[in-house]
């Protein structure tokens, strides 16, 4: 079973203006219908610091500074820190595959049929920046999928439609778009927001940015952004994305995707 740090302070923000006096915490539970936000303020006053308070493209240049400071992994380590960050909490001796939802030996990993290999969320032909250390290797967008299913996703971007993607686990897909299972729409969103405040053109890589389109092709953008905003509202973070988050932060790169703790700065900055 997952921990999930109880420590954390939740802070639901309704949709609605017409919060109801009298209502109970527990009853104002995030949900699609109702939440457009779950902050988990606990790096508030500490992490996040030069951040709190700000919104657009200050807060966008304050958490720039704040997630750059990390420690960097080459790509052959990313093998064993995705045995760690995408552990199955139900089977230490799997991984969770992203698209697919399957969980999956994690000595299956390599390049064969069967095997479950690194999907670059932001499909690293965007900015053409391969696997040198760098955002190619930089685990907030890093992350188990099977062979086969990374094939089909590919460069495209991201976008609602298409048809079933096989061993997708409901992942959909036309000739210039890829729909991820409901279950991870949101952290998809999630990481691909990250990319473009972590990259802003420095240490000789490209500035990495969301767009309104598909198709960008090997442009240093991926799109679609009313649809990847529309995500990380209706899939907000679950256990399993936030203990990632954690992971990472203690263990690897010692630094955080903001919109995990903070969903609600997509909208602020977007
Ligand atoms: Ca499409
Ligand atoms: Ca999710
Ligand atoms: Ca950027």
């Amino acid at each position: 079973m997952l921990a999930i740090r109880t420590r954390r302070r939740k802070a639901v923000v309704l949709a609605t203006a017409t919060v109801l006096a009298g209502l109970s915490s527990p009853s104002l539970t995030a949900s699609p219908a109702t939440a457009t936000t779950t902050a988990h303020t606990d790096y508030d006053s500490t992490y996040y610091k030069a951040a709190i308070g700000k919104t657009g493209a200050s807060l966008k240049a304050a958490l720039h500074t704040i997630v750059s400071d990390q420690t960097k992994l080459s790509y052959s380590a990313v093998w064993d820190a995705l045995k760690a960050t995408d552990e199955d909490p139900a089977d230490s001796g799997n991984v969770i595959l992203l698209y697919s939802g399957l969980s999956r030996s994690k000595s299956l990993n390599g390049g064969d049929t069967g095997d479950w290999n690194r999907e670059h969320v932001w499909a690293k032909s965007h900015g053409d920046f391969g696997t040198a250390t760098g955002p190619g290797t930089d685990l907030h967008h890093l992350r188990p999928e099977d062979v086969q299913v990374n094939g089909v996703r590919g460069n495209k971007d991201f976008d609602d439609g298409g048809s079933a993607v096989s061993g997708g686990g409901g992942s959909l897909t036309d000739s210039d778009s890829f729909e991820p299972r409901d279950a991870v729409k949101g952290d998809v969103a999630r990481m691909i927001f990250y990319m473009a405040v972590r990259y802003e053109g420095g240490d000789g890589f490209a500035d990495l940015e969301v767009n309104g389109q598909v198709g960008n092709g090997s442009a240093p953008y991926i799109g679609k952004l009313s649809v990847l905003k529309t995500w990380n509202d209706e899939d907000p973070p679950d256990a399993f994305e936030e203990h990632r988050n954690q992971v990472v932060y203690d263990d690897y790169q010692h630094n955080r995707n903001p919109f995990i703790d903070h969903p609600e700065w997509v909208e602020s900055i977007w």
